[in-house]
């Protein structure tokens, strides 16, 4: 019996001694892996260099405004990176070498890839945009335009380890399959994560500031407390969460309701009450637009001749804001036909494309009796708009294939040649109509062919990216003017309105680095601040520049006011204002940035974004 029992004991401590040795060996194993160590300690430069770059205004250099606003929470880091190269150790030999490099090489092209996003859009690719890739036709070049410098300090040390792997590939060659150094750098980063998540989100302790496994207001946050690699595996959690169907409770329809009751401002009726009332309703929204060239001359010549001539018969808006997101053009879509800001991960119209919005401003102008028309020269996919456009209301939705494809410059059909046919489109509609369109050619990266370029740039311009985007407008501009002629031959421009707005930033928004880098600027190149013009002409009209601050969200209150919309029809479901009756003065950006002189009720604005979210989450306002 006794005998018995030691034997037990026995086994049970070397079962024990042997689990202690078996940890301890791999241990040693992993520490004395020097390739390991070689990939441990790169990535960990290369995460501490990515949230430095982001820290900088447009990720073109190290900055330090963000990341000090707390103590980075380095074991987070660490842990993240651990699980990364756990897998590295379930192969043997010569695939266990070509694991790291494959590893390695994967999150240097996710960081990449987040940087060039986060250059251009201010936010970080998300599962969502798995959606959009049928947005990436023709985009190469954009996408390309987006590299600098700085990035070859992702890859240095991937060439370093190449050679590394060839030199000591013979010392490799008899490593096994290691389950329970796999099992030590897998395990263990989840323990302390869901530890520190415990610690830190739940209980509110430990490092101060800091956010870990929550959405947070900004997305860098994340990024500083999570590393890319943490962002990319919370936003899977994320992007599962958000894809279950949004129910809101009744405290939250009823903050909604509360929420739209206080906006409303209740004010006496002025002279632009109806003022384009039965009159055809023709939108062009402008690609990459931006306010600053307006009546602008460069060596001598106007940028926009066109569009300033239209100013003496416009109402002319020069404080508007745009407030697009991820789905940039489509925002800009969206944001004016429901005057709602997009959700805050993904595009909105891949994401919700069967939304429908029963006060959207086609909705108001088929309830005004207009025949109502979306048309674009770009395949109906791009960005989902076309689905998307037909349920927010546009009863025919015209996309590239209905075009003679002519002439092709950049993403797609010209601005020249789609003009011309949608003038004749036009033509052929039942009065009235509103028609809503976009044009392409001045897309990034601005390279317009040489045999368009009509502006004479002197050499400090000439082949820099600002003078390409000089040129591009200045083409755009032109196509407008021919477009205008040939409504006006027609005489359909006496019984229209004709509205222009740019959908986002231009050369700011992707080059801003390089305009603030020139040499000999003069101060308005770099004065925009996220302006777009908001042009309404009409033939006749007393032209007026009207100075309040506003943003894409007011163009459906304030375009429904001049068509002659009753307000009950919008203003309990318009997150903006209307720009022509307001005593307020302020816009708020999509990266919630507050613009305006009074900034009293900048939080209760700034509401409306999250509002809209959840809005559109559960389609509030379907028809
Ligand atoms: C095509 C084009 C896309 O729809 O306007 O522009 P982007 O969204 O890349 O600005
Ligand atoms: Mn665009």
């Amino acid at each position: 019996m006794e005998i018995k029992k030691n034997i037990q004991v026995n086994t049970k401590n070397s079962l024990y001694d042997n689990f202690i040795n078996r940890l301890y060996l791999s241990y040693i194993n992993i520490k004395q892996n020097k390739i390991f160590i070689y990939n441990f300690i790169s990535i960990f430069i290369k995460t501490v260099l990515f949230i430095l770059l982001i820290s900088s205004d447009k990720a073109v250099s190290i900055g330090t405004n963000m990341v000090f606003h707390s103590v980075p929470p380095i074991l987070v880091y660490i842990s993240f990176i651990s699980l990364i190269l756990s897998f590295a150790f379930l192969f043997k030999g010569i695939y266990h070498l070509c694991s790291f490099l494959i590893l390695n090489t994967f999150i240097s092209a996710i960081y990449l890839a987040d940087i060039w996003y986060y250059r251009s859009n201010h936010s970080f690719l998300s599962y969502h945009m798995l959606k959009a890739t049928s947005n990436l036709n023709n985009l190469g070049d954009s996408v390309l335009a987006m590299g600098r410098a700085i990035d070859i300090l992702f890859f240095i040390d991937i060439i370093v380890l190449i050679i590394l792997i060839i030199k000591h590939k013979k010392i490799y060659e008899n490593t096994k399959v290691n389950i329970t150094s796999f099992l030590i750098l897998f395990i263990l980063p989840i323990l302390y994560l869901s530890y520190v998540h415990y610690k830190v989100d739940i209980l509110k302790k430990g490092y101060e500031n800091v956010i870990l496994f929550k959405s947070s207001w900004s997305q860098n946050q994340t990024m500083a407390s999570l590393t890319p690699i943490g962002y990319h595996i919370f936003d899977l959690y994320r992007y599962y969460d958000e894809c279950q169907p949004y129910k809101l409770n009744n405290s939250e329809k009823k903050e909604i309701n509360n929420w739209f009751e206080k906006k409303e401002e209740v004010l006496p009726d002025n002279k632009y009450k109806a003022l384009f009332k039965g009159k055809n309703l023709i939108v062009l929204q402008v690609e990459s637009l931006e306010n600053f060239v307006i009546d602008k001359k460069v060596n001598g010549q106007e940028i926009t001749p066109t569009l300033n001539r239209l100013l003496k018969s416009s109402l002319y808006f020069n404080n508007y804001i745009e407030q697009t997101y991820n789905g940039t053009t489509s925002d800009a879509e969206f944001i004016s036909n429901t005057s709602l800001y997009p959700v805050r991960s993904g595009s909105t119209f891949f994401r919700y494309p069967d939304n429908t919005y029963k006060s959207s401003l086609p909705n108001i102008m088929k309830s005004l009796g207009y025949n109502t028309l979306a048309v674009h020269p770009d395949k109906g996919s791009y960005w989902n708009w076309l689905p998307s456009l037909k349920s927010i209301g546009f009863d025919n939705c015209y996309d590239s294939s209905c075009f003679n494809i002519d002439e092709v410059i950049g993403l797609g059909l010209s601005d020249s040649s789609f003009l011309k046919q949608l003038s004749s489109l036009i033509e052929k509609q039942k009065k009235p109509f509103y028609s809503f369109s976009i044009t392409l050619t001045s897309h990034s990266p601005f390279n317009l062919p040489k045999e368009y370029e009509e502006l004479k740039l002197d050499n400090s311009l000439n082949g820099s990216r600002l003078g390409g985007y000089f040129q591009c407008v200045k083409y755009t501009d032109k196509q407008i003017g021919i477009f205008l002629d040939n409504l006006d031959k027609s005489g359909i421009l006496n019984n229209s309105v004709v509205v222009i707005y740019g959908d986002h930033e231009g050369v700011h928004k992707f080059f801003k680095d390089e305009v603030d880098s020139m040499k000999n600027k003069e101060s308005w190149w770099t004065d925009n601040n996220l302006r777009v013009p908001l042009i309404v002409y009409s033939k006749g009209l007393n032209g007026e520049t009207i100075s309040t601050i506003g943003g894409q969200v007011d163009f459906l209150p304030t375009i429904s006011y001049l068509m002659g919309a009753d307000p009950s029809q919008y203003n309990l479901s318009s997150i903006g204002r209307n720009l022509l009756n307001t005593k307020k003065d302020y816009a708020v950006t999509s990266t919630r940035e507050y613009i305006g002189n009074d900034s009293t009720d900048k939080d209760f604005f700034l509401k409306g974004i999250d509002l809209s979210d959840k809005i559109i989450r559960s389609n509030y306002f379907q028809k």
